[in-house]
Order: structure tokens, then sequence, then C-alpha cells
């Protein structure tokens, strides 16, 4: 591994250091291995950034949509050209695999390449009047400076989704990364500036929660877009209103499969087994609960406990590995934990185990856990772990399993297994979620489309697509006549 890469805040279009407290990131596969490090934003820094970007935002939304666009589409070319590199660093970095580090990547430049586009499209909307003489438009306008909060599960796919979006609709931004995935947030800021954004247009700010609240009760702050956990979106979501500012907060998932005994069983066990364990569990659309009719249960599961007990866990830049380790020693502390206590509480463990020797001890690796649940309550139910660890129960009936699955604070996604048409029409109707999968796993977005969780999962509009330009825009609802003297 070559030297550590030096850790450089966006101010303005300067790359600076900070002047905060020390940042390191290093892999969790190897906790020894600093693959960054730096120094944090202090607080005159993250005004500064503001102030940059406050300054930025008028030239900025007058800029045609289509030069705006234009940046984004050639930051695409550069991030996909750098999708085998980064997407290494990625892996090493967060712990998901270099495979899916580089789709990542690839992903993070397909959604720039997608709202590059979109900045031609028409914006606003046209509509009669009941007043002769007179048409009724809809115009939409930046809101501003918007503060982007990204977590770390995600480096760089979910900041394009935020960022790409607020750059082409006409908005500047002011973005604080998590702080363990410092590396891939300097790759991207840099290579949207490279592209060609003018200065203070998008403004980096390494830090933690301090840097997050301040930027989020700024007054130069217009906007807020937040991914990360309930509580964290919460307190921002406060925070927001009382500035009276529009906040959008993708948070938790508790994300339930439902397997019905008609459906193809070994596509299922596949999709439950990806939905369940790919980025290690770290996702907030993974599955983290799994409900089968009783018809077939047993056998499904312990087909499952089968093939997760056979995935290769291991370093995630190594060829073949198909899980990592989780972010950090606190996460798989935490985890490691509410397997325990799920175990106390009446839960069996029928995959996984707890590493207590060699590299897999010695980075923060969790391993592919199933737990069946029989009887009780246990919290894992109801708890997000954030990590590779499915909960499994049985339904005697199919409205028993949707019960079951919208027994939950959350409703991020779903996913249903069945080849029957009348129970996926009950299914679209029972399933209190934001997204649901029809014979596919809980995970997955696309651009185009909205995203985003009802109940504990979601506050405020919903990301990507259309909702995505509503979010970053307001309309001005012009009335429209001649200035001939009306008769
Ligand atoms: C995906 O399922 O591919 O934080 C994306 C998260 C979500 C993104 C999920 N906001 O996990």
């Amino acid at each position: 591994m070559s030297n550590p890469v030096e850790l450089r805040n966006n101010i303005g279009g300067q790359w600076v250091p900070g002047v905060g407290d020390e940042i390191v990131s290093t892999s969790p596969a190897e906790p020894d291995v600093v693959v960054a490090r730096g120094r944090q934003a202090d607080l005159a820094q993250a005004d500064a950034a503001i102030e940059a970007a406050q300054h930025a935002k008028q030239a900025w939304a007058a800029t045609p949509a289509h030069e705006r666009g234009a940046i984004l589409v050639r930051a695409a070319t550069i991030v996909e050209a750098s999708a085998t590199e980064w997407g290494s660093e990625l892996a090493r970095e967060e712990g998901k695999t270099r495979a899916e580090g580089i789709g990542e990547v690839q992903r993070a430049a397909q959604i720039l390449r997608y709202y590059g586009n979109d900045a031609d499209r028409e914006a606003g909307e046209m509509y009669s009047s009941p007043r002769r003489g007179e048409r009724i438009i809809v115009t939409r306008k930046p809101i501003g400076v918007v503060a982007v909060v990204t977590p770390f599960n995600f480096p760089i796919a979910i900041p394009a989704w935020k960022i790409a979006p607020a750059l082409t609709y006409g908005n500047t931004v002011v973005w604080k990364p998590a702080s363990t995935v410092p590396l891939l947030a300097m790759r991207f800021a840099e290579a949207l500036i490279q592209a060609g954004l003018p200065d203070g247009v998008l403004n980096l700010l390494m830090g933690g929660s301090a840097i997050g609240n301040a930027m989020v009760s700024h007054n130069g702050v217009d906007a807020i877009t937040f991914t990360g956990s309930t509580g964290v979106g919460r307190k921002l979501a406060v925070a927001a209103a009382a500035r009276g500012v529009p906040i959008q907060a993708e948070m938790g998932g508790k994300n339930a499969a439902i397997v019905l005994g008609d459906a193809d069983l070994d596509l299922a066990a596949e999709q439950v087994l990806l939905g369940a364990f790919r980025s290690t569990g770290q996702k907030c659309t993974a599955t983290s609960r799994l409900i089968v009719t009783s018809d077939i249960a047993d056998d499904f599961i312990a087909e499952l406990a089968k093939r997760a007990s056979a995935l290769r866990v291991g370093n995630p830049v190594e060829d073949g590995v198909e899980m990592g380790p989780v972010v950090d020693g606190a996460a798989r502390d935490s985890i490691n934990a509410g397997i325990e206590q799920a175990i106390a509480q009446g839960a069996e463990r029928i995959s996984g185990e707890t590493y207590t020797s060699g590299a897999l001890a010695a980075g923060y690796y969790v391993a592919p856990t199933i737990l069946a649940l029989s009887s009780g309550e246990p919290d894992i139910w109801r708890d997000e772990l954030f990590g590779p660890v499915l909960a499994a129960r049985k339904a005697s009936t199919v409205e028993e399993a949707f019960a079951l699955a919208n027994d939950s604070e959350f409703g991020l996604s779903a996913a249903i297994f069945t080849q029957d048409l009348t129970r996926t029409l009950e299914a679209m109707a029972a399933l209190d979620v934001g997204m649901l999968h029809v014979n596919s796993e809980t995970a997955g977005a696309d651009p185009h489309v909205p995203f985003g969780g009802a109940k504990k999962s979601g506050y405020g509009p919903k990301e990507q697509g259309q909702a995505a330009r509503e979010f970053f825009t307001h309309t001005t609802t012009v009335y429209l006549r001649g200035g001939e003297a009306r008769t």
C-alpha cells in the first residue's frame, strides 16, 4: 500500500488543509493501514465555505442549464475513467468488495450523466387561465445553497445522487461526507471541480457532527439533504424547521423479504442472500428481516443458512472475496452485541460465528449471520443493526406475512417472492413501504425514479428523478397577460 493520501477541504475553489481535529482514514480490513489523513475543517472554515457558496449562487443560477449539465457530463467521464482505481480505494476505505466498489463508482458516473442530461429537459408547466387573454406558467428556480450530509456506506453514489441534481438545477453546495470515507469524497469533489465547476459552487468540508450541525443551523444554508440514521436525521429536521428551510432526510430501514410457498425458491434464496449480505448488510435498503410461509420455511431457511455459511468473507480488495468487514470497530461491536442480545432473547443462530482469532478477528469482520426467531419479541426484529444480520420468521398465512412485514416503525423497502399475480397485487396494497421489489432483493435504486421510505425511514420529499427536481427548486406561478389595454 502506498503512502496515505493527504486530505484537503475545498473552500471557494481552493484546496486547503483543515485546521480542526485530525482525521485519519484506516482500512476496516486492516485497521493498521492508514488510507488517508489530514485535518477536519473548523467552524470558521465551515462559515467560509457557506459564504463562498452564497457568493457563487447567483452566477451559477444564471448559467444556462445546458452549461451546468455539460459540466456534470464531463465529470461523469472523469469518474468513469477512474472506476477501477477509485473502486479499489473505496473497498479499502469502506470495506465493501472491490467489485462492488468499482460498480459504485460506475453508478456515480451514470447518475452524473443522467442529471447532466436532464438539465435540458423542460422545467416548467403551462396552464390555461379562467381569464381572457391570460396564460399561467409555473417556472422553477434554484433554492440557493444546499447543505449535503452523506453517510459512509455509499461514499460516492449517495453524494452523486444528491450533489448532481442540486448542481444541475442551479444550486451551490456545501458537502460534509462521513468522516470514515474522506478519501472517496475528495476524489469525487476533485472530479467535479476538474470538470469545470466555478469556484465556490461545490465546497467540501471534512468533519464530524459539529460541522454538520453548524451547517444546518447556518443562516446561509437554504436547504438540507441528508442520508443517515433516524436519530441524526430527526435532529437535523428540527434544526431545519427552526429556520424554516426544507430538508430531505433518508434514514433507516428494517426491510422485510417475504417468501411465499409458490415462489421460485432458488431465485428467492439467491436474492435474499444478496439483499442481506452484499455491502456487508450496510445499506438502508438491506434485507434484515425474512418472513417465510410455514409450508416451505424449514427447508428454505436451512438452504439460506447453508449458502450464507459458504460466503467467502475476507479482505475486500482480494479477488473472489464475497463479503468484507463492517466500517469500523464501533459498528462491529454494536452488531455483535445485537446478535448476542437476540440469542439471549430466544433467537437461534443458524449461520455465522464470532471471529475470535486470525485475520478476521484483527479486522472489523462480522460473519454473515442468520437468526431464526420462533417466539417472543426480540429487539432484533425492530432495531436496525446495519450489518450482515438477517432475522428469519415463519408466517402461517400470507395475511400474517404481510402483517409481520408491516410490524416495524420503518418503511423503506420490502421484497416479495411469488409467481402469483393476485398475491403480488395484495402486497402492493398492503405493504407500507416506499419501495417494493417483486422477485428481487430489497436493495437498489435508479436515478430516474423516486427513492425514499414511509414511516421512520424518511422525512420530507423523496430523492431522485422528478422528486429531486422538485426538492432542489422552488416554483413561481406567473400570471401572464399581454400589455395592451383590455376592452
Ligand atoms: C441501494 O440500495 O442500492 O443509504 C442504494 C442507503 C440508501 C441507498 C441504497 N440511501 O443505503
